[in-house]
């Protein structure tokens, strides 16, 4: 199971305070008086390539950035706090409390201020008098991971949705004659013909789950897929399928079928009889013999690109 959902407390850095400290003179000159605090730390979210979820955040749901330094006599400022930058996975949407959605961090090495620290309190050397420091601002947000793949496989158990990964990966990813045997979505870049994309193994889809955000939680990283791909082994039921297969991803958020593209595949073809395999729209594939699968990853290219532009 991905961590993919935590609520964190976020807080930027106090101003440190200025300083009121008694004016020092040199033949007439003012050489001191109080100085100026420093500005408090920032709290800046910053995409990393090392990160894949979100659980870091379990032992840690505060940040806070360092508070500027007071400022001290003969007009010497205070230190500057330092920035706390939180680490996040490319992938992250960064919602307020209300829902609303304040940034998208989808691109590699993407950062945002999202608190800014404090401005330091002024000394009196400038003013006479001191002026106050700000206060760093502070927010609660709640972080959506949200894998950033541009190809899904997905399917009812043991169609063969693991060995297709495999096939169109060249990882070794478990695969096993029984249902469920893959608990977790695995993703990996791929490069074909020069060209790169992500594609996403998934669990096998539960039918009429009756709580279907629990048991078929892996629905919402199919929000950033451009293709899903649909799988089923059998040629008989194949079409019945694909509806239903369409249908529980559509009941878990009508966003997943709109604007993005099916490609249906019947796979095991192998075993099945050569005058059921061509039924139309539909391919066949099969990662025994290899049936299909060059067709299909230059089939996944044209598409990425055709959407793209
Ligand atoms: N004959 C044949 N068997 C296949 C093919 N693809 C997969 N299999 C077999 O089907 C079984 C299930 O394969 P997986 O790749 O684990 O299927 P899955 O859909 O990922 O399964 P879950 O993760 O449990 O949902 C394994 O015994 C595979 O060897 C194929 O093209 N032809
Ligand atoms: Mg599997």
């Amino acid at each position: 199971m991905i961590i993919d959902e935590v609520k964190i407390y976020l807080k930027a850095g106090d101003g440190g305070e200025g300083s009121f400290s008694s004016m020092k003179y040199s033949s007439r000159r003012v050489i001191g008086g109080g100085g100026d605090g420093g500005r408090g730390g920032d709290v800046i979210l910053k995409v990393s390539p090392h990160l894949s979820d979100l659980i870091k955040f379990n032992d840690k749901k505060r940040i806070i950035a360092e508070d500027g330094e007071r400022g001290k006599e003969y007009n010497k400022k205070g230190k500057n706090g330092q920035a706390a930058i939180v680490y996040l996975p490319k992938g992250t949407e960064v919602v307020d409390l209300d829902g609303n959605l304040i940034i998208d961090l989808n691109q590699d090495n993407q950062e945002c201020l999202i608190c800014r620290g404090g401005k330091g309190g002024v000394g009196n050397f400038k003013k006479l008098y001191s002026l106050p420091a700000e206060k760093g601002e502070e927010k609660e947000i709640i972080l959506y991971y949200c894998i950033p793949n541009d190809v899904a496989i997905a399917g009812f158990a043991n169609t063969g949705k693991t060995s297709l990964f495999n096939a169109l990966t060249g990882k070794s990813y478990k695969v096993a004659d029984y249902p469920f045997t893959t608990t977790s979505c695995v993703w990996v870049p791929v490069e074909f013909k020069g060209l790169h994309f992500t594609v996403m193994d998934t669990p096998a889809i539960k039918k009429d789950s009756p709580n279907i955000y629990a048991q078929n939680w892996f629905f919402k990283h199919l929000f950033r897929s451009k293709i899903i791909l649909l799988l089923s082994d059998n040629s008989e039921s194949c079409k019945e399928d694909f509806l239903r297969l369409k249908k529980e991803i559509g009941s878990f958020d009508k966003l997943l079928v709109k604007g993005k593209k099916f490609f249906y595949l019947l796979n095991k073809v192998d075993k099945i009889d050569k005058t059921k395999r061509n039924l139309k729209g539909i391919m066949p594939v099969s990662t025994v013999d290899g049936t299909g699968v060059e067709e299909l990853k230059k089939k996944i290219i044209k598409t990425l690109i055709n959407m793209a532009s």
